[in-house]
């Protein structure tokens, strides 16, 4: 077995090469399913293959957003190679077993987060039984598990970006450009019981400029994963070179909006500059949603982001006492503000568990988060994860406690490590706590983001800029009857929570009737019942347990039958 470390790029390779080189059939397959069940293979119910359910709105009830986002990594590794290659995505082990028998591979490639070692050594099994002779690759952050080289049988375990790695292994052209695939970046999206139809060009397409994060905060798995402090993969240098790329996917996918999968979109201002300039030629009218951390949001005027697109922003908060550098010198509650006041959606995430955080601080600190009113708000808690620069100080301190399985190293559950002031069960108390407060607080985030587009529409609806306007009148035209028939519906289920909220969301209600035409104004006394049914039939769902799951996807590309 061999361990890659595949950053910094460019490293002289001392990878071997497989001897079918680019005529080696190749399956990459994320690990196998269901996952919001508790199981052997380290599935936990608390833990589901969604992004907002599982870290962000998972208290909301049926208000929570519910959706999927595929396994991109081995989609941009697929796009980047010309070997026969098959992309498995949430299969279940039946699934897996089927497909690495019905066709021969000469690779397969697993990709996997530290979460699911056990299914990566369940996949590692099935494999050396069901295909002998086919080599084993696992890749993603899995890898930074110390001695996962003795967990599990496979024959190269990648760290860092996969493309160049996978590019030298099959002989090819590391230093090629890379060639973006058409990434739809949700599916199955629900809320409020129903499931949304999924029309083209009715969901944002993902974009991926980069990988890693050159600020390199001390518990930061990604910015580590890719080489850490000061380092990260550009896979698209240029304004230019990412505004073709938004062009060709604008014409395949027929989209206007973009989630940008970038750690941190907006610290690169000459390439977010050079964008504005061709989205400006080109009179592009897109959205962007971004991540950003605040020192780089502080780069731009409000009126750069508005014109940029910028319409969804994650921030870290963190703690205003943690000392990160990337909020050094920001009011957050204050910049939160000013974006919403732009129409600009902000997604803030806060870390729970934090050092100097204690039983008689912490609820304080909370608050402070809460107070931000942000549209969503991850909280998180403060998890020594393998491969950062928080898990070696920990290791060193000896605090890392050594029974947690890694299927729980994932912030959403129990610390894995001592904290000086905090107990294990307490940390989930906590990060419970907060999860329910902000809802109890500012309520549903659906009601949080029909205000903020509200407000953008109200101060960009005559704007000088014929983008701008097109952007937000898009936005509101597409949906405010159904903002308000929500609103309606929202309105009366809130009551039982916090009836201040449910005012507050009458009156935006109100003013949503006021900015609307005819249809969207008499919408509500159709659909709003409707709504407010399908809100209490998945109420009652959940209450009994209903979770959802991927379906599962097999794309295949260069490929002839045997
Ligand atoms: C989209 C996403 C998801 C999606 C699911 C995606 C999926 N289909 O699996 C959702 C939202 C459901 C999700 C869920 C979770 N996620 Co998540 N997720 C991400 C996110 C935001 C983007 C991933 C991505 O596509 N990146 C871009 C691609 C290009 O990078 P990549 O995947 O790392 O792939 C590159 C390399 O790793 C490598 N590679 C990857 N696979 C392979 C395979 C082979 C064979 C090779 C050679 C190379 C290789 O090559 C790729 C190109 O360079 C990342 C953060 C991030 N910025 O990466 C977190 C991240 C991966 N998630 C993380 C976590 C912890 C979770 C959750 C546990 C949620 C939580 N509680 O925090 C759950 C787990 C759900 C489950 N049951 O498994 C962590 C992983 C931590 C770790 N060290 O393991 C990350 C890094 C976020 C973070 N900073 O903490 N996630
Ligand atoms: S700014 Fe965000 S993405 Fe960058 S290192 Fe810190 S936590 Fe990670």
């Amino acid at each position: 077995m061999q361990i890659h470390a595949s950053y910094p790029t460019n490293a002289p390779s001392a990878v071997e090469r497989h001897p079918k080189g680019t005529q080696a059939r190749i399956l990459l397959s994320s690990v196998f399913g269901p996952y919001a069940q508790d199981d052997e293979f380290g599935s936990r119910s608390i833990n589901p293959m969604e992004l907002y359910h599982n870290q962000v709105t998972r208290a909301q009830g049926s208000f929570s957003l519910r959706m999927f986002h595929r396994s991109w990594g081995i989609m941009l590794i697929q796009a980047n190679i010309t070997a026969p290659c098959a992309v498995l995505d949430f299969p279940t082990r039946d699934d897996f077993a089927h497909e690495i028998t019905a066709n021969h591979y000469d690779v397969i490639g697993i990709s996997s987060i530290i979460v699911n070692v056990v299914k990566v050594r369940e996949m590692c099994r099935m494999i050396r039984k069901l295909s002998p002779g086919t080599t084993i690759i696992v890749g993603g952050h899995v890898s930074a598990i110390p001695g996962i080289d003795k967990m599990i049988d496979a024959d190269h375990i990648v760290r860092g970006e996969g493309v160049s790695w996978m590019r030298r292994y099959l002989g090819e052209d590391e230093t090629a450009p890379i060639r973006h695939p058409a990434i739809v970046s949700g599916m199955r999206t629900r809320i409020m019981g129903i499931r949304l139809p999924e029309r083209k060009g009715a969901t944002a397409a993902t974009i991926i400029p980069s990988v890693g994060c050159p600020m390199g905060c001390n518990f930061c798995t990604t910015s580590a994963f890719f080489g850490g402090k000061g380092r990260f993969v550009n896979f698209f240098e240029t304004g230019d070179e990412l505004f073709d790329v938004m062009q060709r996917m604008e014409d395949e996918l027929k989209v206007q909006s973009f989630f940008i999968m970038d750690e941190n979109f907006l610290l690169h201002r000459d390439r977010a500059m050079r964008l504005l300039e061709r989205m400006k030629e080109a009179h592009k009218s897109w959205t962007m949603s971004v991540f950003a951390s605040a020192n780089a949001i502080r780069k731009y005027t409000m009126q750069e982001l508005v014109e940029l697109g910028v319409s969804w922003l994650w921030m870290g908060l963190e703690s205003p006492q943690a000392g990160y550098s990337k909020l050094q010198g920001s009011d957050t509650r204050e910049l939160t503000r000013e974006l919403r006041k732009h129409g600009i959606r902000v997604q803030g995430s806060t870390i729970i568990g934090l050092e100097h955080h204690t039983p008689d601080n912490i609820m304080a600190e909370i608050e402070h988060a809460v107070s931000h009113d942000t549209d969503f708000h991850q909280f998180m808690l403060y998890t020594p994860v393998p491969g950062t620069p928080l898990y070696q100080q920990m290791s060193e301190e000896g605090r890392l406690l050594r029974d947690v399985d890694y299927a729980d190293v994932h912030g959403q559950f129990k610390f894995n490590f001592k904290h000086a002031a905090i107990s294990r069960d307490d940390s989930k108390r906590f990060l419970d706590w907060a999860f329910w407060r902000d809802y109890e607080a500012n309520g549903p985030s659906l009601y949080r983001i029909s205000r903020t587009l509200l407000a953008g529409w109200k101060r960009y609806k005559d704007s000088p800029d014929a983008r701008v306007r097109e952007r937000f009148a898009r936005e509101m035209h597409k949906l405010n009857g159904i903002y308000s028939s929500a609103l309606w519906a929202m309105e009366r289920q809130f009551r039982k929570v916090d009836a201040k909220v449910s005012d507050e969301i009458r009156a935006l209600r109100k003013e949503f009737k006021h900015e609307s035409g005819i249809v969207s104004r008499l919408m509500p006394a159709v659909l709003g019942p409707v709504l407010l049914w399908t809100t209490k039939r998945e109420e009652r769902r959940l209450a009994r347990g209903k979770t959802y799951e991927p379906p599962t996807i097999l794309e295949r590309t260069n490929w002839a039958e045997a």
